[in-house]
């Protein structure tokens, strides 16, 4: 069985500090709005906070660009602002997890202005700097956001590697004193009592020897080919040693290019590199790919299978379907239109929260909030959705019509609108001019409205967190799905010693006669239509409809 842990039993709530709440009318989310909104959490019944970038930052990527990792973007407030958002999360019982963002900086952080200035600057080694090659950059390597992840850089005449964008060089983790840099920075907010971090694009650290050119298997896929690097794991189990064992902490690595295979690596507990990983097979089911290919019930349940069956019972797993780099979890996976929203958005919520692992909620999700109605590109502000735009669009490589319509179900923007907190102007997000629109379907989508209505998201988000705290069969019990090619009905199980539940998903707006395989449902304990049949293996399943019941 699994050895317990706090951050095993419990929920993470990711807050996206720009969009979460405004307190001083600039159209800026900032700490002292999400200390305001902390009773909001506390009686949504989170047990963790993790905050997206908090850190000064000339916001490129909207703070996953880092100026100064031990300072706050003035943005956002300031240390006592932050230090008083802990005090509050920790008064109610709450935790606070980091967002680590090593593999690179800004291009304004002290040590990226140094080393750019002479090829013996003592900060040269700091970053990854080559010659160029037959005139052009030093390899092929791709950045994220568009074009060659090098730049020339004019003072020194050589180029620097930056996976993301221009303003994102990144660092050389080969040096080992960018490795104690880290981990300095790592313990100065530890010993402010934060409880530890969500660290991005972590497998990117180690680079190849020599960087050899990606082969063209992985042309259409860097990120698999980035996280090869020799010492990755040399590199965690330092920092873990250093750091990560010192303190009584939580980490995640956002494992972007790390195969189910390759996961264990990482957190298979003997080896001491992290608690867990996300792993983005589900998140990303049918993206990136142009046109958008959609996906399917059965493909998805094979992913729950085959990540239940490749762990063992020393790896945990994480589940999670959005977070601010993708589409809100309704739009994506369930049914936005009005008939279905609310149904659609409780069925999922009621899957991630059984589901075998840590489940990660994206700030909105508790209120069913959906994609923005884009029209046209200046309606966006990510630099991922501006550059391609550049790429494709501006080159004709791409129709215009083409772009958009894949950058409405796609992209990152859609969850990065303001939260939707009343009915007043903007939503209540802010008095002044939000910095990216509120989406206008905030009349009806909002908290306040929520937390009146007894039937809405917010409150079946309650309900079902309350009763997963104290149901352990939802952290550590076995999973059995029991229909995997069923293209409609997710049907599944978990137990724990005696104690046994079962799970019955209805993913379709089709009312549905279903017979159970081999198992008697029990009493119904959780629903997000009301009455059902009990002691049955006959089910009528309306659309979206959510059951958990007790098996005896
Ligand atoms: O994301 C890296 C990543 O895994 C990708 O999803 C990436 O965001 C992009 O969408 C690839 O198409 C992390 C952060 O979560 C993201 O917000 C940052 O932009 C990125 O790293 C760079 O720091
Ligand atoms: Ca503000």
């Amino acid at each position: 069985g699994y050895e317990p842990k706090w951050w095993k039993e419990a929920v993470v709530y990711q807050v996206y500090p720009r969009s979460f709440k405004d307190s001083n009318g600039d159209g800026i989310g900032d700490l002292k709005g999400i200390t305001s909104k902390l009773d909001y959490l506390q009686s949504l019944g989170v047990d963790v906070i993790w905050l997206s970038p908090h850190y000064d930052s000339p916001n490129a990527d909207n703070g996953y660009d880092i100026r100064d990792y031990e300072k706050v973007m003035k943005e956002f407030g300031t240390m006592a602002d932050f230090d008083e958002l802990l005090k509050g999360v920790k008064a109610r019982g709450m935790r606070l997890v980091l967002d680590l963002v090593v593999n690179h900086t800004s291009d304004e952080h002290r040590w990226f202005v140094e080393s750019r200035k002479s090829k013996d600057n003592p900060y040269r080694d700091y970053y990854i700097w080559r010659p160029g090659k037959d005139g052009g950059p030093p390899n092929n390597y791709t950045s994220f956001f568009s074009g060659s992840a090098w730049t020339l850089d004019p003072t020194t005449n050589e180029y620097y590697l930056h996976c993301f964008a221009v303003k994102q060089p990144d660092l050389n983790w080969d040096n080992p004193k960018v490795r104690q840099e880290v981990y300095s920075l790592m313990k100065f907010w530890l010993d402010k009592g934060v409880d530890g971090f969500r660290m991005d694009v972590i497998p990117f650290i180690s680079k190849l020897p020599d960087l050899p050119d990606i082969p063209p298997e992985y042309r259409e896929r860097p990120q698999y080919f980035y996280t090869q690097g020799p010492h990755l794991h040399e590199y965690l189990q330092e920092m873990n040693k250093e750091v990560l064992s010192k303190y009584d902490m939580m980490t995640v690595g956002e494992a972007f290019g790390v195969t189910l295979e390759g996961t264990p690596m990482l957190v298979d507990e003997r080896r001491h590199e992290l608690n867990m990983i996300f792993n983005f097979d589900a998140v990303r089911i049918g993206h990136p790919s142009t046109p958008w290919i959609g996906w399917t019930l059965p493909k998805l349940k094979a992913i729950y299978t085959d990540e239940d069956q490749k762990l063992d019972q020393h790896s945990w797993n994480t589940v999670f379907l959005s977070n601010h780099d993708n589409p809100r979890v309704v739009s994506a996976f369930g049914d936005d239109s009005p008939e279905w929203r609310e149904k659609s958005a409780k069925l999922l919520a009621t899957m991630v929260l059984t589901l075998k692992g840590t489940p990660f909620i994206y700030q909105g999700d508790e209120l069913g909030m959906t994609n923005y109605p884009f029209k046209g590109i200046e309606d966006f502000d990510d630099i991922e959705v501006k550059n391609a735009w550049k790429e494709y669009v501006e080159t004709g490589r791409i129709s215009k019509e083409h772009f958009l319509d894949n950058a409405r179900r796609v992209a990152r923007d859609n969850s990065r609108t303001p939260i939707q907190w009343d009915d007043s102007s903007n939503g209540g997000f802010t008095t002044g001019k939000p910095w990216l629109a509120v989406n206008p379907n905030y009349k009806k989508i909002n908290a306040a409205e929520e937390q009146k209505d007894k039937d809405s998201v917010y409150q079946y988000f309650q309900r079902m967190l309350a009763f997963r705290k104290t149901t352990k069969a939802f952290s550590y019990g076995d999973y059995k799905d029991l229909d995997p090619q069923n293209e409609k009905i997710f049907a599944y199980t978990r137990t724990l010693g005696k104690e046994k539940y079962l799970v019955v998903l209805n993913f379709s707006k089709d009312a549905l006669k279903y017979s159970l395989p081999g198992v008697k449902a029990g009493k119904l304990v959780m629903s997000n239509e009301g009455a059902a049949e009990e002691n049955a293996t006959t089910l009528m399943m309306k659309g979206w409809e959510a059951r958990v019941y007790r098996v005896e």
